[in-house]
């Protein structure tokens, strides 16, 4: 019997349960078969969410939401390049957003806390998929209800294929030799009710609790997302055998890497292959092995949660039953997947920014509670710029920025290892750790619709441990006056304050930056700034103003 560390109550009655299953079938059984959401496949892809009821646990059905179901959402299968439209209809009874998270999409179909869906509305955006194979994730993200629509339920995966990965010949057949994990805990109030919690006492793996899932003895591909609100896990298997990571956060490695642990924060993705071709007829089982997570990692024994009952506890994620091959099995890995053609140097780096995670009795960023109005940092589009990472809050923190996948470049001064030397989007930064990523934010730019930054932890962004940016396409800062018109129009922004940006000119403009961002008047109702030229003007500057 496999449930280590199960010592809660609601743990012990799926053990009880599992035992009596196990009297009768002489074999050791999880308590219910693994729900693998279904597909849906573009370029048009229709997704409702909704309240709904959901037999979680044995007893009432918990209330909870989902895309196009009661709970999570069909996997959205995309095609690197492909042009998709996605429909979100929201009959939550109450305004939310839906976020792709990891996908680098345009602000305005990012579906950020700006991009609110109002109840009974459908929101429509359309992209080119610009990534390469990766496993993302979709949630709602409207600031302050984060939390609370994910914990309903409100999440679904995003598999993005490309040729890579079809030439890697890596398993890609869903749901025979390939399945998403989504790993959350839950906590529950009376009649099976969600409570909205930071650390729940219950594991589910795509919303099935003590999940078993038959797989084939062969090489089995797990795209796992940590879908919890602040857990951590630390993931393993339960005879200590490696697996090969062939992906993270932001697509595929540039060769499989084998581990056999894992720590995985809130929001990060984690895509690997198992080796099964010797367990016929056995079961093997995914673990996470909280008991050696470094303490201040949440969910160790020490640090956020400390005194939650699997806090420090190993325990049983899912257990594998494997069972024959497939008529076409992949049985072995490539030794090299590819190579990552844009893996930039920091010395291509033009801006250097620090970003503090910070504790001003809640969590914030730079001692500032988010605030939607106040802009935090400006980019300019295409530039190759590195963050600083800080973490002087305590305890660990997944920092998620949009837009961009980024390269870890140091984790307290030491290169990282493994499956984090890929692309990412999320990366766990230490209590006094500083973690250094480098990025170039290219193709997209809109001065008027900010991209987040944030910590993933659900309640901590909710908190206001979250900031903003706008990338600007820089030109649109140079504006030639060569031109015999006497009036300069130009489109503004409201975020581009003076502590961004600064007017410079061949003489005087007869109005200065602050007369600009003060005096409404000069700004019209299209959000154009418009300028009387002065003759002896030939141009003027929009800088940004250096940071940091
Ligand atoms: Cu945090």
């Amino acid at each position: 019997m496999k449930n280590k560390g199960m010592n809660h109550s609601r743990a012990m009655r799926g053990y009880l349960h599992t035992s009596l299953i196990a009297l009768s079938a002489c074999t050791v059984q999880a308590a219910s078969p693994l729900l693998v959401p279904p597909t849906l496949t573009g370029p048009v892809y229709n997704l409702s969410m909704d309240h709904g009821a959901t037999q979680l646990l044995d007893g009432a059905a918990t209330p909870t939401a989902g895309y196009n179901g009661s709970i999570l959402g069909p996997t959205l299968i995309m095609n690197a390049g492909d042009f998709v439209t996605l429909n979100v209809e929201n009959n939550l009874g109450e305004e939310t957003t839906t976020h792709w998270h990891g996908l680098h999409v345009a602000p305005e179909d990012d579906g950020g806390p700006h991009t609110g869906i109002a109840d009974g509305a459908t929101w429509s955006p359309d992209f080119t998929v610009l990534d390469t194979a990766s496993t993302m994730w979709y949630h709602p993200h409207l600031h302050g209800n984060t939390h609370e629509h994910v914990n309903l339920g409100l999440a679904g995966m995003i598999l993005v294929r490309d040729s890579v990965e079809e030439t890697a010949n890596l398993p890609r057949t869903y749901g025979v030799d390939e399945f998403p994990l989504i790993i959350q805990d839950k906590d529950f109030g009376p009649n099976n009710t969600l409570i909205r919690a930071n650390f729940g006492d219950t594991i589910f793996v795509n919303a099935t609790f003590e999940p078993f899932l038959e797989v084939p003895s062969q090489m089995v591909r797990f795209r796992i997302l940590n879908g919890s609100s602040e857990r951590a896990y630390h993931l393993g298997f339960d005879d200590n055998r490696n697996y090969s990571v062939v992906g993270a956060d932001g697509g595929l490695l540039e060769a499989p890497v084998s581990q056999n642990r894992t720590i995985l924060m809130p929001g990060e993705r984690l895509d690997v292959v198992v080796d099964f071709s010797s367990d016929n007829g056995s079961t093997v089982t995914l673990m996470s092995y909280g008991s050696t997570l470094p303490n201040g990692v949440p969910g160790a024994l020490m640090g956020p949660g400390a005194g939650n009952a699997l806090n420090g506890a190993d325990f049983n994620l899912i257990e594998f039953q494997v069972g024959d091959q497939t008529a076409s099995p992949i049985t072995s890995l490539p030794t090299s997947i590819w190579t990552i053609p844009d893996r930039w140097e920091e010395s291509e780096a033009t801006v250097f920014r620090t970003v503090r995670l910070t504790r001003d009795g809640a969590f914030t960023i730079d001692n500032q509670a988010f605030d939607g109005s106040r802009m935090d940092q400006v980019v300019l589009k295409d530039t190759i710029e590195v963050w600083s990472i800080v973490n002087e809050a305590g305890g660990s923190h997944p920092f998620h920025i949009h837009d961009i996948q980024f390269y870890i470049l140091d984790r307290g001064a030491q290169p990282v290892t493994g499956h984090e030397t890929g692309k990412r989007a999320t990366v766990r930064a230490d209590n006094n750790e500083t973690v250094r990523f480098i990025a170039k934010f290219e193709t997209h730019a809109n001065a008027d619709v900010p991209y987040m930054y944030h910590c993933h932890i659900l309640p901590h962004e909710d908190g206001g441990m979250m900031g903003q940016f706008i990338v600007v396409n820089p030109e649109e800062k140079l504006i030639d006056l060569t031109s015999s018109d006497t009036d300069v129009t130009l489109r503004w922004s409201q975020y581009l304050t003076s502590q961004f940006m600064s007017l410079q000119s061949t003489s005087d403009l007869g109005v200065s930056f602050s007369d600009i961002v003060s005096s409404p008047s000069v700004v019209d109702e299209k959000n154009q700034l418009i300028l009387s030229r002065d003759p002896g003007n030939k141009f003027f500057r929009l800088l940004p103003v250096t940071t940091d």
